[in-house]
């Protein structure tokens, strides 16, 4: 047996997730297992209830990818009784979901992920003058990087690590020889670290503005919107606007512009392909662009499958094709089940103790709280770069438009004389530019959106909701709402019985992405990911944190069920630094 490298818990991400790395004499990862060490959820909870609750408890499986759950909740029970909802109602929901990508996508690239790539410490050692300029590399208007504000900057964090007080940027690897960033490129994304706290609060107002409040909004009901007042007055929407305005700059000057920069710097790492893991891809599609009903509105992102990375073979979508297996998984069964019939029986086996006192994963059998869904009998990675693969694939002119973009400004960057080639997305660098390149597309279409809506008001149609008579619809029926949250497919289906809900169950990206090896064996997205990664300093596995965090887990929603009796399931010792 190699060496064991466990890293639990893994920080920077949301929920509890374990990673068991098995590495060779060359320190190459040969095995990787995710486990997910926490039991939760709501599945379960939902079972009896009214249907026209679901959606805000359903919304209570995550506070991150907030409203997302809602939407996709309510969307299952109009689908199930045959509401279609009217256009503003469509519009305002697509802007609420939009500006949720907004706001995870820089929340994740900056607060999640950017320490796996900028030297905090380094940015110290940075001069100001060269890094403005420096600035200038990477966009034609940088955001808040003048030198006089990155000194400003720069003598804050001095005094912090003075004072001894590094905070939320302690016991990070600093100093780690594969932080590739100049000094003066470390000081720019630490300025934008500090001012994406304050940006991510705008995208917040901007769902606050329809949503009603944030986390959680509360204007989404089977049929329709409750915002009516917002969406009908001017304020509002210029509100929202102008909000969106300026985050469109923050999108294009910096973080774009802080992607291709890394981009650059770590583009042997998506050259060479680390972390690309399954390269089979799938999504549900996101956005309705018109009102033709129950999937079949044309959407922003398109649906579909690739398999294998053969961009060149769109595999149409089917939702019956969606099954969970639970082999791996601390769950009664080992039958793959359609989510309609899906079912959610804890069975904890445990870890198992080894002569080195430490406890590890029971690999061979079940190790991990997610279920492990299966599209088709594939496995398949969700998320960002699963929408841009399946939007080239599809051959989709806006998304083709902006990745192409992207490639040829690094091809440009990189000296290569033409655009790098797509093969680049297949890796953790990729993975984190897919996100950055569908964040710059959405904020050019939300723009065109809210235009959308303000036009459809001012021509006199103020419908928000079409009536929806509980007491006039079938009482046995059943449902699903498929779309994309930020970090993936979602689909929430539901069963009602005689009015209630009789089984509810959801797939979340993260039970996609982090989910433990199938009942053939088959690893999923994460774990696929890590294999083949050399980590140069196994005290430090600063490679599997990059690779992780490039799929911005959220093991919240990924592990949704409860036990409603507060049996406990397990205890668990955490250690928070990473032991070998
Ligand atoms: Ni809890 Fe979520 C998103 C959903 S991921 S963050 O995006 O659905 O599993
Ligand atoms: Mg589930």
């Amino acid at each position: 047996m190699g060496k064991h490298i466990i890293v639990d818990p893994i920080t920077r991400i949301e929920g509890h997730l374990r990673i068991e790395a098995v590495i060779d004499d060359n320190n190459v990862i040969k095995e990787a297992y995710a486990s997910s060490t926490l039991f939760r959820g709501i599945e379960t909870i939902l079972k009896g209830r009214d249907p026209r609750d679901a959606g805000l408890l359903a919304m209570r499986i995550c506070g991150v990818c907030t409203g997302t759950h809602y939407q996709r909740s309510i969307e299952a029970v109009e689908h199930a009784f045959n509401v279609t909802i009217p256009k503003n109602a469509r519009i305002v929901r697509n802007l609420l979901q939009g500006a949720l990508y907004l706001h995870d996508h820089t929340v994740h690239f900056y607060h999640l992920h950017a320490l796996d790539w900028v030297d905090i410490t380094a940015a110290l050692k940075a001069d100001p003058k060269a890094a403005a300029q420096e600035a200038f590399n990477w966009t034609d208007k940088p955001w808040g990087v003048g030198e006089g504000e990155l000194k400003t900057i720069q003598e804050r964090l001095t005094k912090f690590v003075k004072q001894g007080r590094l905070g939320l940027f302690a016991n990070a690897y600093w100093g780690n020889k594969h932080y590739k960033l100049s000094n003066e490129q470390n000081l720019i994304a630490v300025a934008h670290y500090l001012q994406a706290l304050d940006m991510q609060r705008e995208a917040s107002k901007m769902m606050a503005i329809f949503g009603g409040k944030m986390p959680h909004p509360q204007s989404i009901v089977v049929g329709g919107v409750t915002c009516v007042q917002d969406i009908t007055n001017p304020a509002r929407v210029a509100e929202f606007k102008s909000l969106l305005n300026k985050y469109t700059q923050f999108v294009k000057r910096a973080y774009l512009a802080d992607v291709l920069m890394a981009g650059t710097v770590y583009a042997d790492e998506a050259l060479d392909g680390t972390g690309g893991g399954l390269k089979s891809f799938m999504s549900y599609g996101d956005f309705k662009l018109d009102d033709t009903g129950f999937y079949k509105a044309a959407q922003l992102f398109p649906s579909g499958v690739v398999l294998n990375g053969d961009l060149s073979k769109l595999i149409p979508l089917d939702q019956s094709k969606i099954t969970e297996d639970v082999s791996h998984a601390w769950y009664k069964g080992k039958t793959n089940l359609h989510p309609y019939e899906g079912k959610t029986e804890p069975e904890y086996t445990g870890l198992e103790k080894k002569e080195d006192g430490m406890a590890y994963l029971k690999t061979k059998e079940k190790y991990s709280w997610i279920k492990s869904p299966l599209y088709d009998d594939n496995r398949v990675e969700v998320g960002p770069l699963a929408r841009i693969v399946i939007g080239l694939a599809a051959k989709d002119k806006n998304i083709t438009k902006y990745a192409t973009s992207f490639l040829a400004k690094l091809g440009d960057k990189l000296n290569l004389g033409k655009a790098a080639p797509v093969s680049v997305v297949f890796s953790t660098v990729g993975r984190t530019a897919a996100r950055a390149i569908e964040t710059e597309l959405m904020v050019d279409v939300m723009m065109g959106w809210v235009d959308e809506l303000a036009a459809n008001v001012a021509s006199g149609d103020h419908s928000t909701w079409t009536e929806f008579d509980f007491d006039k619809v079938s009482k046995d029926a059943k449902g699903y709402g498929m779309a994309e949250a930020p970090r993936g497919g979602l689909g929430h289906w539901v069963v009602i019985k005689d009015g209630k809900i009789e089984n509810y169950q959801a797939v979340v990206p993260s039970t996609w992405n982090a989910a433990p090896i199938d009942y053939k064996g088959r690893l999923g997205a994460y774990e696929a990911a890590l294999i083949g990664t050399k980590v140069a300093d196994p005290e430090q596995p600063l490679e599997i944190l990059r690779t992780i965090h490039s799929f911005d887990p959220c093991i919240a929603c990924a592990v949704h069920i409860v036990d409603t009796k507060g049996k406990e399931l397990g205890s668990f010792k955490v250690n928070t630094s990473c032991s070998i």
